[in-house]
Formats: structure tokens, sequence, C-alpha cells
């Protein structure tokens, strides 16, 4: 396998969908050796079966505003593997998506899935609605039409969506309420459902909460920990809010945060109750922080949390928010590690950059799979009819990112004693999952 070769051809047969094309290339860049060195995968022409989605699911979502209005969107679900267990991975509602933002993280999820050691195949789904500005109503229609149409491609055997960008407990509700009423099923058919209707204590917190959790892992492994710690964060959603609080916990400073418009600095370290008042109750911008603590920084470069100076640098909001530029201003300042909250927030050249300055770059398929994780957890007390108890969860949850942190070590580790954990990530990952296609035969 020649990584540029195959990149071209992917290129040609998928074009348009540059986002799948970078994290398939990733991931292609880090098993060229172990793949090249193993002839069986050749052999059953492996490397081309993985980039293939078992299926797409595109659809037509109709609904109504409250002035009447109709409105027409795109719905998508990737079932991309189901080697490892039922397809699993969240929905997103975004503007700005496409179908090859889907199978980008699709894709990713496969093997994010994989290093969590339950099983789950990979999936992915959303649709390019904006729930910004809309009102519960709205959102609620809009979620029931989704349903409507996807409620025929899942089950808690087959297919298992959750939560991403613009999908949290609201939306969730309203679409295990509609897949209820079609299906005529009480089942365990999403995940980060409702406390007392079937979800998981911390699935919540769980993205965030385990992407500290490895990078503490991180620390251990360099004699350290993270207290006193000064983090610089973007995002102001589900996964930066939790990473922030456990940060808070553990005696480290958040002092940047973003949202879509623009960005916080704070260097009294970031008030994370102000922050969820502002983003969880009242959905509102980040950008009003500044009305009580008027000391605090804003400014519309979302960038600039990057110009911080900080020993951790955790990217939560979205693929490609963190570029060559950042990265450069990061390792100048002493950055020591940049763990992906968000899915590829890192942009390829800024990874290459991170790496040859051997500044710790966990990627997200690592870094941000305690969500998925916890999702897992999910799927298994609903199928026991049972409920864990908060520190029950939270101590699988450790348990899974540190065993993620050592297959990392595990394939990552270099003569050197630096470990590249991008490496060392999408070989543990490959590995598990080309194994079990190969003992199911061609499907
Ligand atoms: P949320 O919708 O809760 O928050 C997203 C945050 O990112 C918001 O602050 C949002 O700003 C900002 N954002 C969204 N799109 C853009 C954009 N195009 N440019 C700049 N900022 C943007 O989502 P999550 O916190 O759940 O997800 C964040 C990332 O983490 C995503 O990459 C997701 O795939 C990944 N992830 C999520 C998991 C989960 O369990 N939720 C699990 C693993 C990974 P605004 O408020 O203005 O919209
Ligand atoms: O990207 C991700 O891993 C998620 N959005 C969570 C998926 C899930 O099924 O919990």
């Amino acid at each position: 396998m020649n990584p540029k070769q195959f990149l071209d051809n992917l290129t040609k047969i998928h074009p348009g969908e540059a986002e799948f094309h970078q994290a398939v290339g990733e991931v292609i860049e880090s098993i060229e050796e172990v793949y090249n060195q193993n002839p069986q995968f050749e052999s059953v022409n492996l490397l081309d079966r993985i980039v293939e989605p078992d299926r797409i699911i595109m659809f037509r979502v109709p609904w109504q505003d409250d002035e009447g209005k109709v409105h027409v969107n795109r719905g998508y679900r990737i079932e991309f593997n189901s080697a490892l267990g039922p397809y699993k991975g969240g929905l997103r509602f975004h503007p700005e998506v496409s179908l090859g933002t889907f199978k980008f993280l699709g894709f990713e999820q496969i093997f994010k899935n994989a290093l969590t050691g339950l099983p789950m195949g990979g999936g992915k789904g959303g649709s390019d609605f904006d729930p910004k500005g809309k009102t519960d109503n709205e959102v609620m229609r809009f979620c029931q039409s989704f349903m409507t149409e996807l409620h025929k491609h899942i089950g808690p055997e087959t297919d298992v969506p959750a939560g991403d960008i613009g999908v949290g407990g609201r939306e969730i509700g309203f679409l295990f309420g509609q897949y209820g009423r079609l299906a005529n099923r009480f089942e365990g058919v999403l995940t980060g459902k409702g406390l007392s209707w079937g979800g998981s204590w911390i699935r919540k917190e769980a993205t965030g909460y385990g992407l500290v959790y490895i990078t503490q892992n991180f620390l251990q492994e360099h004699g350290s920990d993270m207290s006193g710690k000064r983090i610089a964060m973007s995002g102001a959603g589900n996964v930066a809010i939790y990473a922030a609080e456990k940060v808070m916990q553990l005696g480290g400073t958040v002092l940047s945060m973003s949202d879509s418009n623009g960005c916080i600095i704070d260097e009294d370290g970031i008030d994370l109750d102000l922050v969820k008042e502002i983003k969880e109750v009242n959905r509102g911008r980040i950008k009003e922080y500044l009305e009580k603590h008027p000391k605090a920084k804003y400014s519309e470069n979302r960038d600039d949390v990057w110009k911080v100076k900080c020993d951790i640098a955790l990217p939560n909001a979205t693929q490609n928010e963190l570029n060559l530029e950042s990265a450069k201003m990061l390792v100048a300042n002493g950055c020591q590690v940049v763990a992906e909250g968000a899915n590829m927030p890192v942009t390829p050249d800024a990874v290459h950059y991170l790496l040859k300055n051997k500044v710790g770059m966990i990627p997200g398929k690592a870094a941000n799979a305690g969500g998925v994780a916890v999702s897992g957890l999910e799927m298994s007390q609903n199928a026991m009819k049972l409920q864990w108890t908060p520190k029950e969860v939270d101590e699988r949850l450790h348990q899974i990112m540190f065993n993620i942190h050592e297959s990392c070590l595990k394939y990552g580790k270099r003569p050197d004693g630096y470990v590249d954990y991008v490496k060392g990530a999408n070989v543990a990952g490959f590995l598990k999952v080309a194994e079990a296609m190969i003992d199911q035969g061609l499907v």
C-alpha cells in the first residue's frame, strides 16, 4: 500500500469530500508500516473495504416553523462498519455539514469505538438543520420529522445514535419520544437519554471528563499532574464545559473558551457557573461573559484562545479549528500537550508540527472516546434494565481512558521514548477492526 496512491484513488472515486479524505489520510499514514508488514490485510483488500461505508442513508426532512412556513433539510445516517458491534455514533445538527462531514465523522468513529474495548461499530449522522435561534417547538417538530424516517433504520441491536454538535439532551428527548411512538417500543435506541428514562449517570460529562482523564495519564507519564496547570481551550458546548469542570476539580486553571462568534480570555480563570448559565441555560453567546466579568477580554478572532500562555491545549469546538500558526504559538509558549476534545480539530500541518516539536498530541479518537464509551455503558445498563451509580460509571470511564492511553503507548512509543499518540491510536484501533473483519469473511 502506498498512501499517496491510495488517497489519489479515493479522491477520484469520492470527489468533493475533503474532510473524509483528510480523516482517511491521517489513518493510512499511521498504519502504512503495519499494513505493509502484514500481507494478510492486502490479500483480502482490507483497505478498499474499510473506507466504504456499509450503507449511506439520505433523506428529506420537511418541517414547519412557528409561523407555519414549510422548510426542508437534508438528513443523513452513515452506517459505516459493524464488525465490532451495532453502528454507534452521534447525530450532528449544524448548517455547514455535508455528506463528506458525516463520512469523516463515521470513519473516525469506527476506530474510536474500537479503542474503548466495548462492542460497538461505527456510524454517524445528522442534518444541515441549524437549531440556533429556533424555538423549542420548532426543534421538536424538526426532530419528529427527522426520526419519522430514521426510525426505519435504527434499533438497539442495529444502530444506536446519540448527540454531537447541536444535539444535546433536549433533542435526544424529542427524538426518543418520536421513536417510541412509531416503534411502539421503549428500548435503548439512543444514548444520552434523561436519567429518569434510561440514561446513564456521567454521560453528559463523559467526553469532557474522559478528555481530562487521558490528559492526566499523559501528565503522570511525565511525572506531573493537573494541579497548577494553565489550560487554553476552545468551545463552550458539552465537551468544553465538562472538560473545564474536571480541570478545575483537579486544580488546573482554564483561561480561555470560545463559541462560533468569538472567544473570551480570563486571566483570573474562567467562571464556569457563568458559562453554564449563558450557554446551557440561556443558549446565549459567550460574549455575554463580559457583562459580569468586565476585566476579561473578548475577541472575534477565535484563534486568540491559542495565544494564551498555557501548559495544555484542549480544542473542543469543531474540525480544523487549530491551524499551523496556532500550533507554532503553542510550541513557542511551552505547551506540553494538545488533546483533541473535538473530532479532528487540529489541521494536518499543525499535527505534523506538534509531532516534530515533541509536543504530546492526543488525537480525538483516543482523547474524546469517553463520550461514546459511556454511551456503550448506557447500552449495557439498558440491556440489563438497571442503572449503575455515578461512582461505578466514573470508575469504568477512568479505566477505559487508562486502557486507551496504554494502547497508545504500546503502538506509539518511539525508541527515544517520545510517544506518537496519533500513530498509537490509529494502529491500535485499526488492528482490532481489521482482525474482526478478516474473521468474518468477505462481507
Ligand atoms: P456542542 O454543540 O455542545 O458545542 C459545540 C461548541 O463548538 C459550541 O461552543 C459552538 O459554538 C462551537 N462550534 C460549533 N461549530 C463551530 C464552528 N463551525 N466554528 C467554531 N465553533 C463552532 O457540541 P459538543 O460539545 O458536543 O461537540 C464539540 C466537538 O466535540 C465536536 O467536534 C464533536 O464532534 C466532538 N465530540 C462530542 C462528543 C459528545 O459526546 N458530545 C463526543 C466526542 C466528540 P456555538 O455555541 O456558537 O454554536
Ligand atoms: O463523536 C462522538 O464520539 C460522539 N459524538 C459521541 C457518540 C456516541 O454515540 O455517544
